[in-house]
């Protein structure tokens, strides 16, 4: 069976700074994605028609990203059971908080699986999580991620501690 693919969709193309972090996620993991530019307030058609046709054209998770009034996730989330996780996106003088509470605060029965404000990597990795339910080699590269940032960080505390002496007056 071919591997199930994730489809990012963004409000607008104004997001796409933020969004590109999920993109580069999926490619290093080797998960087919494409990405759109749909609003859930100024194409609401275009939003139905893709989250009602994901499932049957291979989508395995939705990501989608938006900012101000952020319905976008919870609209998709309302035209299909596919798991959808939403990114706020800071794009506004209310610095992100509002498309936080906007993509967060679902009602019951429609569920959204929001990160932090432009979290676009951890959404890219939490729908790798996802599709590695059904992918032994997806499992072991995240594994090798998770190897990976492990290692980095004893890297830098190695670096701070030889450099700088630690921090601390014991
Ligand atoms: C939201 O409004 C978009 O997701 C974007 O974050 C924000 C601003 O959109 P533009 O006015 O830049 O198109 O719907």
């Amino acid at each position: 069976m071919e591997a199930r693919k994730v489809a990012i969709v963004m409000g607008s193309d104004s997001d796409y700074p933020v969004v590109k972090a999920a993109e580069e996620t999926l490619r290093s993991l080797d998960i087919p994605f494409f990405t759109r530019v749909l609003s859930a307030h100024r194409t609401p058609a275009a939003v139905a028609e893709l989250a009602s046709g994901a499932r049957d054209s291979g989508v395995g998770v939705i990501i989608a990203a938006a900012g101000k009034a952020a319905h976008l996730a919870g609209v998709i989330a309302a035209h299909t059971t596919l798991p959808v996780i939403g990114i706020p996106i800071k794009s506004s003088t209310l610095d992100g908080l509002d498309a936080l509470l906007s993509t967060v605060q679902m009602p019951k029965g429609i569920p959204v699986a929001t990160v932090a404000i432009d979290g676009a990597e951890n959404a890219a990795l939490l729908a790798a999580e996802i599709l590695s339910l059904s992918d032994d080699i997806l499992t072991g590269k995240l594994a090798a991620k998770r190897r990976q940032m492990e290692a980095n960080v004893l890297e830098k505390n190695r670096h701070f501690k030889d450099e700088k002496g630690f921090s601390g007056n014991d």
